[in-house]
């Protein structure tokens, strides 16, 4: 079969008001870039000529600012999901531009397929080879690609020569079959292959390829701060202790770590622990300090959805391809993140909060209770399913204006029942085996920031002699306070609460 190789605009035209569309990759790894700029300009033209342009955008996780912030800016978006952080979008979400619904990462091919979220009319995959037979070979993400390639009524491929196509055989790909028919997901170790290195279709239903040359844009990290750096090192020293008390095997155990600098701290302190022994990850996003890692020999795998890497990284690794080859797989979000392979694992799990309350919930997405950050992503699929879930975050943020540590969190992704630990710059609160009233002590007492502890402490006086002594009237004093003095530190706890209606 003989393609038909056109531009970004073609390709656009390809795509009606209203259609679905499921983009490749995970992060800005994968993800197009061209087609979706395309895109965002005819949406412009549409609406300048009067008439609708909205489409319908599923993808792996983030994207790039070629396809959230273009399609968000172009007022362009009918619905978003599963996650996104790009600022443009996260203001139009936030004003009621775009309907997002926030969806965990490991679930939305699955839903996709049982038919709860509407047709996929477009896949539109980034590609570093396509054979004439329709093996597509994908770059540094995966996502939800082999489901939306199955799905799709047509399939547009940008094939991007940045990538090289010595990536063919890092990627392990495998859609579990549904219930009722579905068995164990084979996989034993991180490690472990169960799929096959491409997508395969119809090459008929490629409509069209449109070439690119365009890095996934990744920034570096920023040098580490005094917080960041303490909160990486409390995670490692707490590990290790965990080891040497016998609760994590000496062959230590798979771990999971989040996006941002806070994750890429805590595993590069891990690297350097060397009572930690050379470890494994089983993760969705192979940030940064993962190539340096395994370069010193101290971790051995990485499987992951993706290779997030900055430019500097992202050579390193295709360079000496033949080094990292046997050390990292990329899997679909369905199995990197999946709840039976994590709980089989037995993962460490390690993701941040914007906010815990003094009873072990956890708030991941919400400012406020009101305005989304970013989204649920993979933390909802790990904490709930891990060996050890654990939870870090700065004890405050906004120069202290706010406590990250509240006596009730404004909005609430994980409970108190996933939650096992809480780590921030002033130590570890380690919650298992505790009541509410003992949990509430020790994260005051070790990880809220000091300006914080004696009112945080006064709140758990109100209510006595209740399971957890919440306080329904002043429980969201402190973001009362922040409402309305710009200051937590103002929060009133007024007059004490009744255990007794
Ligand atoms: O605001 O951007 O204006 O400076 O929130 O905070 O400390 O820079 O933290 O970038 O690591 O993001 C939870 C959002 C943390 C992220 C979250 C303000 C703070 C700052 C960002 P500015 P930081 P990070 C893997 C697993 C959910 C998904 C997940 C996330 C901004 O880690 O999206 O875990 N997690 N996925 O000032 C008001 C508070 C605040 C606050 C911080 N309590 N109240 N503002 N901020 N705490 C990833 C994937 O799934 C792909």
């Amino acid at each position: 079969m003989s393609y038909k190789f056109i531009s970004a605009e073609e390709a656009a035209k390809l795509i009606q008001n209203g259609d679905n569309i499921g983009f490749s990759g995970f992060t800005a790894a994968g993800s197009p870039k061209a087609v979706s700029e395309a895109l965002a300009k005819r949406a412009v033209e549409e609406h300048q000529a009067g008439r609708p342009f909205k489409v319908g955008v599923f993808t792996g996780a983030s994207t790039s600012d070629h396809l959230d912030g273009a399609l968000a800016r172009a007022n362009a978006i009918k619905f978003r999901t599963p996650y996104q952080s790009n600022k443009d979008l996260r203001a139009a979400l936030n004003k009621g531009e775009a309907a997002y619904f926030d969806y965990h990462l490991s679930q939305l091919a699955q839903d996709i397929r049982y038919g709860f979220l509407g047709d996929i009319d477009v896949a539109v995959i980034e590609a570093c080879d396509v054979t004439p037979e329709g093996e597509i070979t994908l770059t540094s993400g995966v996502g939800n690609s082999p489901t939306y390639v199955r799905l799709a009524k047509k399939i547009i491929i940008e094939l991007n020569s940045y990538h090289p196509k010595t990536l063919r055989g890092i990627h392990d790909l495998y859609e579990p079959a549904d219930p009722p028919l579905r068995r164990e997901i084979p996989i034993y170790k991180p490690s472990d292959r169960i799929g096959v290195p491409t997508l395969k279709v119809d090459p008929a239903k490629i409509v069209g390829i449109v070439e690119t040359h365009v890095s996934d844009g990744v920034a570096p990290f920023s040098p580490l701060d005094e917080v960041t750096m303490r909160i990486g090192q409390n995670v490692a020293d707490f590990l290790a202790a965990e080891m040497k008390a016998g609760r994590i095997p000496s062959t230590f155990l798979p771990i999971q770590s989040g996006v941002g600098n806070i994750a890429n701290a805590v595993l590069g302190c891990l690297g350097e622990n060397e009572e930690v022994p050379p470890f494994e990850m089983y993760t969705e996003v192979i940030q940064d300090a993962v190539v340096g890692l395994m370069e010193k020999g101290r971790c051995k795998f990485a499987s992951g959805c993706s290779l997030t890497l900055s430019e500097k990284a992202m050579q390193e690794v295709y360079a000496h391809m033949d080094f990292f080859r046997d050390k990292v797989v990329l899997r679909p979000q369905e199995l990197s993140n999946n709840p039976e392979i994590v709980r089989r694992l037995g993962l460490i799990t390690i993701n941040t909060a914007i906010e815990a309350d003094i009873f072990g919930n956890i708030n991941s997405t919400h400012i406020m209770g009101k305005k989304m950050m970013n989204g649920i992503g993979g933390s909802g699929d790990f904490t709930r399913n891990a060996y050890l879930s654990i939870f870090t975050t700065p004890s405050e943020a906004k120069g202290g204006l706010i406590s990250s540590i509240v006596p009730m969190v404004s909005h609430l992704d994980h409970s108190e029942h996933s939650v096992k630990v809480i780590i921030t710059e002033y130590g570890v609160a380690d919650l298992r085996g505790k009541s509410p009233i003992q949990r509430a002590n020790e994260i005051i007492e070790k990880v809220a920031h000091p300006d914080y502890r004696p009112l945080l402490r006064d709140y758990i006086k109100m209510t006595q002699g209740c399971h957890t002594p919440e306080c329904l009237q002043k429980a969201l004093s402190f973001h009362i306070a922040f409402e309305k003095e710009g200051d937590m530190r103002k929060a009133d706890l007024g007059t004490p609460c009744s255990c007794e209606k």
